[in-house]
């Protein structure tokens, strides 16, 4: 069922493996036009940010076919949709919650306090953002994992105020979905805010008056920064906000590549492709592998595995698009490059010597060492976080954690004595750049001193 591509050496005639960006373009990963959707975006944003709550809410009528009465939604919906959580899911949640914690407040830095010359330091002070806005979309993925992921390393960072915003739901009387709602009591959010798409990321960057106060308050405050995955209308009001707000890394389909010699699993190979591929037809699921004998072993735990999945469509549709497939390589040294070069938002190393191949690895959103290390434990309870770079962009960048939502200020203290020994040098630089009253600041605090 997986397209083919066959890089070992004999299929090659011997060619070397090629290089990082040829390897890249032979892998297609599924593409989203954020450009067409920011024409259709732009108006709304610049609604919202005129009319505030008011557009919002006009938008999400016209989208979300539900009009609530306010965008806040009052805490005591959130109470209440805690206390009537399956007790199993909640426990769950639970556990999710306090693994991810234990994780992100181990992330917490504490200041890197360096003395350059004696009376001369500089500190760098790790200072949280101080309010953020994280998105949970509604419709086919209603995700409360992602609420946990999002708001855990936000807390642990420090954030002192957060809001929670999902679209209405018309089945559930204008308010996001209960397990959302829930999540967010779970975790102690009392802000949740009743909108989505790309009028929810402008109302969180614009803020604006709600129609009326709930729990006191009509104020809808903006925020610093917005975090969470979207579809493609909340990516592009994303994109055309940022620098008004932070954002994080865009999140596109999911993906997962799995690097596997003959000692690997089929079975666990076979699931693990599929779990992934349940989230989307345009998911990508990636073997690549060094065994012909293993790739004939995972093609047939495909076959009854896919037939009896729940969700069997959807992951037949992204297991045999062009961006899922298996790639055949010499070794596992030729696979690491492959899957370097391709840099998976999920990757999983099923190999004799797992852990010292996944330590040779530059490029991946998040590693998931030998057989007992599946995916979806990372997508809920392993304590890592699961919103991470897709689409190649874990060549630069990382995953969610609490370093997202601190930013590194640094503090520059010098005395008198240890400014006046570094001061020819700021003039010579400043002169070099033509900026001489940049070095007159330097000598105006020692005129009347003797040179
Ligand atoms: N695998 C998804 C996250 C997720 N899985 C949420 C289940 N729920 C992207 O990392
Ligand atoms: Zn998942």
């Amino acid at each position: 069922m997986l397209r083919r591509l066959d890089l070992r050496p004999d299929a090659s005639n011997g060619e070397p493996l090629p290089r990082p960006a040829t390897l890249r373009g032979m892998m297609p990963r599924a593409e989203l036009d954020i450009d067409a959707a920011t024409d259709a975006v732009r108006p709304l944003v610049e609604d919202v940010r005129e009319r505030g709550a008011a557009a919002a809410l006009d938008a999400t009528e016209r989208f979300d076919k539900v009009r609530p009465q306010t965008v806040r939604v009052p805490s005591g919906a959130l109470t209440e949709a805690l206390r009537e959580l399956d007790p199993d899911v909640r426990a769950a949640l639970e556990t999710s919650i306090e693994r991810a914690r234990t994780v992100h407040e181990d992330q917490r830095r504490p200041d890197v306090v360096t003395q350059v010359v004696p009376g001369g330091t500089v500190t760098e002070r790790f200072v949280p953002v101080r309010r953020v806005g994280l998105y949970a979309p509604g419709g086919l993925a209603v995700y409360p994992s992602s609420v946990i992921m999002n708001v855990v390393p936000a807390q642990a960072a420090g954030v002192e105020s957060l809001v929670v915003a999902s679209p209405p739901q018309a089945e559930f009387g204008g308010r996001p979905h209960p397990t959302i709602l829930a999540a967010a009591a779970l975790l102690g959010v009392d802000e949740v805010w009743a909108v989505g798409g790309a009028q929810c990321v402008a109302l969180l960057a614009h803020g604006g008056t709600d129609t009326a106060p709930v729990d006191g308050t009509a104020e809808l405050e903006p925020v610093d920064m917005v975090t969470g995955p979207g579809n493609v209308y909340v990516t592009a009001a994303k994109r055309m906000l940022r620098g008004t707000v932070g954002i994080d890394a865009e999140a596109g389909t999911t993906e997962i590549a799995i690097l596997a010699d003959d000692t690997a699993d089929a079975a666990h190979v076979a699931a693990d492709l599929i779990s992934q591929a349940e989230h989307d037809p345009n998911a990508a699921s990636v073997l690549v592998t060094s065994s012909e004998e293993l790739l004939g072993r995972v093609e047939a735990e495909l076959e009854t595995r896919v037939a009896a999945t729940k969700h069997a469509e959807r992951v037949r549709t992204a297991l045999t698009g062009p961006q899922s497939g298996v790639i055949l390589v010499g070794s596992i040294d030729d696979g690491i490059a492959v899957v370097d070069a391709y840099a998976a938002e999920h990757l999983e190393i099923q190999t004799a010597g797992a852990a010292a191949d996944a330590a040779r690895v530059r490029n991946a959103g998040a590693i998931f060492v030998g057989a007992y290390a599946p995916v979806s434990l990372g997508d809920y309870c392993a304590g890592s976080n699961h919103v991470l770079p897709t689409g190649g962009c874990a060549r630069h960048s990382g995953g969610l954690s609490t370093s997202t939502f601190l930013r590194g200020v640094h503090v520059v203290d010098y005395t008198a004595d240890a400014l006046r020994e570094v001061a020819g040098r700021v003039v010579t630089l400043a002169n070099a750049e033509d900026l001489p009253a940049h070095g007159e600041a330097v000598t105006a605090r020692f005129e009347g001193e003797n040179p």
